[in-house]
């Protein structure tokens, strides 16, 4: 099997790099013998702006405004790595674009626009990142500065009917607040189900992607200790204020899309092989794969704060529920 790829897609200033620097950081920490970055360089850019953004979350032991953090990304970004096994490696890649290239304002849309979606169909997981106060403030009136409707067109365009399988996550970010509380969390899952109709229905048993879609719903807490402060309106455009909450950097979650990611790329080369047990001998030469699986796995959560399942439990591997 070829490389397997995955794009981040949202619009400028969403977090795409901050989530895939975060979820980085988890694997480098927790797994790091199973991963080997296949440009050293991208990935310690990626390392470091992690370190900037924790440094400057964690400048504080009161309560401040809390700007800037990483850069915007001014181009393609590519983070190769390997997943590797004892006996054969798979080969994955995270495609990071400039938000703007979705932007319908961008004057070199055509272009910028037709490579990541080209990108989106050759990824067998797309990670659509939702800025959620647009979703969450004013009742959802400004949730098309969340781009959902160029995200959802690229999620659309990158199926096709015989293209096998894919996932896509759903991924709320900048929801500290509203996962603080229970009765939050669960307005957040449902204004992301609410906006994000046409991706959710591409899952439904209506459509011809039924059974060959996954989709969940994992809102992560990037920063943990950044929460929204403010949302005003100015001249007619909303604008964020977050401040840090006086506590330390302590991300949430931030694993478990790349857990899930993973788990349903591995239930791929999976289904290729004869058997489960045949397909981890084949790629990892038994043993290894069987604890990385394990750990990767393990650590999978379901149903946790403002998170679902949509559709494709079973690609994502987990076990079938009890009792059903
Ligand atoms: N509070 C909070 N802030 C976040 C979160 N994720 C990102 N941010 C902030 O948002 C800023 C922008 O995030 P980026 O990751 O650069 O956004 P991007 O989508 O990569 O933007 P472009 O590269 O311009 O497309 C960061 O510097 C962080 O300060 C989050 O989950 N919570
Ligand atoms: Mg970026």
């Amino acid at each position: 099997m070829n490389e397997l790829h995955f794009t981040v897609l949202g619009p400028s200033g969403c977090g795409k790099t901050t989530l895939l620097a975060c979820m980085n950081e988890y694997f480098g920490r927790v797994m790091s013998g199973s991963f080997e970055a296949g440009d050293t360089e991208i990935f310690k850019r990626l390392s470091d702006a992690y370190t900037r953004l924790k440094d400057k979350a964690d400048d504080n032991g009161h309560e401040i405004i809390f700007s800037g953090g990483i850069e915007g990304t001014d181009a393609e970004k590519q983070y190769p790595f390997t997943l590797k096994g004892s006996r054969r490696n798979i080969a994955l890649r995270f495609f990071d674009f400039p938000g703007g290239w979705i932007d319908p304002r961008d004057p070199e849309k055509s272009i910028h626009f037709k490579r990541v979606s080209e990108t989106a169909q050759s990824s067998k997981v797309i990670i659509a990142v939702i800025n959620s106060p647009y979703l969450m403030q004013y009742d959802g009136k400004y949730r098309n500065y969340a781009g959902i409707d160029e995200t959802e067109y690229i999620i659309e365009n990158s199926l096709t009917p015989d293209g096998g399988d894919k996932l896509i996550l759903l991924v709320p970010v900048k929801c500290e607040k509203y996962l603080t509380n229970g009765k939050y969390a669960e307005l957040l899952r449902g204004a992301v189900k609410k906006y994000f109709t046409r991706t959710i229905s591409l899952a439904g048993n209506q459509s011809p992607y039924y059974g060959k879609l996954a989709v969940a719903i994992l809102p992560v807490k990037t920063m943990g200790n950044v929460q929204l402060r403010r949302f005003e309106v100015r001249d007619g455009e909303p604008v964020l204020t977050f401040g840090t909450t006086g506590s330390v950097f302590r991300p949430e979650d931030t694993d478990q899309p790349l857990r899930y990611a993973l788990s349903f790329l591995l239930g791929q080369y999976m289904k290729r092989r004869s058997g489960f047990t045949a397909a981890l001998d084949w790629v990892f030469g038994g043993g290894n794969l069987d604890k990385i699986i394990a750990s990767i796995r393990e650590g999978m959560r379901e149903n946790f704060r403002g998170s679902e399942i949509i559709a494709g439990r079973e690609l994502l591997g987990f076990p079938p529920r009890e009792g059903v």
